[in-house]
């Protein structure tokens, strides 16, 4: 297996957190993100990601792009405890709609984080509005579950539902949005950091266990 990843990108780490997890063997490609822009290099939307995206997996000769789906492949396929994507219905799709909810946590808090870390251009306020208006969804909704004395988004452990959403609500101040009025969210990532078998990101402090 292969990952055309980026050090850097909550996206890529989201992926590598999972290919740990599941004890699986890859072999990495650094791209060269920012600033040599090499997602955007014709061999790479040509053969991999029309979209000039991170990540990309290959998996044989099958290609997948998109982290969320990378996720839902990996595991489906390779978890066979059925503990990150359990079966059961109901709960697949409550999965489904925080991978969602991911996609547009990397839209706005992503590209906040883009704009204040690496000087990409975009609507900084409107990013951060858009982030704040997504954590107000995940706080309430997280509020609820910890008041029922459930930890994780979906079900009684973590799934692919935290593991997608963790990553851009971690690095959220990174892009200049503080999560001080988002107490559950602030639990929530706190607990998710201190899962056994927690894999980090490059630069960030490591959690006191
Ligand atoms: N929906 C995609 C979004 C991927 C994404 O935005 N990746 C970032 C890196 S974290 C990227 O490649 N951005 C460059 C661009 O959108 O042009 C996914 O979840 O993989």
């Amino acid at each position: 297996m292969k990952l055309y990843d980026y050090e850097l990108s909550g996206n890529c780490w989201k992926v590598r957190f999972l290919l740990h997890a599941l004890g699986l063997p890859w072999e990495t490609r650094q791209m060269n993100f920012h600033p040599g822009r090499e997602h955007k290099a014709e061999w790479f939307v040509e053969r991999l990601n029309p979209l000039g995206q991170l990540p990309v997996l290959e998996d044989g000769d099958f290609v997948l792009r998109d982290a969320q789906a990378i996720l839902v492949y990996l595991a489906s396929r390779y978890d066979t405890g059925r503990s990150w994507y359990p079966d059961d219905v109901r709960w697949r799709g409550e999965i489904q709609l925080w991978l969602a909810t991911a996609d547009e946590i990397t839209r706005t808090a992503s590209a906040a984080r883009l704009h204040d870390a690496f000087g990409f251009e975009g609507e900084i306020e409107a990013c951060r509005r858009g982030a704040r208006a997504v954590f107000r969804v995940l706080d309430d909704h997280l509020a609820e579950r910890q008041a029922a004395g459930r930890r994780w988004l979906v079900g009684e452990h973590a799934t692919l539902a935290d593991l997608a959403c963790f990553p851009y609500a971690e690095l959220a101040p990174e892009g200049g949005i503080a999560l001080d009025e988002f107490p559950a969210l602030r639990t929530w990532l706190r607990d998710f950091r201190h899962r056994p078998g927690f894999v980090g990101m490059p630069g960030m402090i490591a959690p006191v266990s």
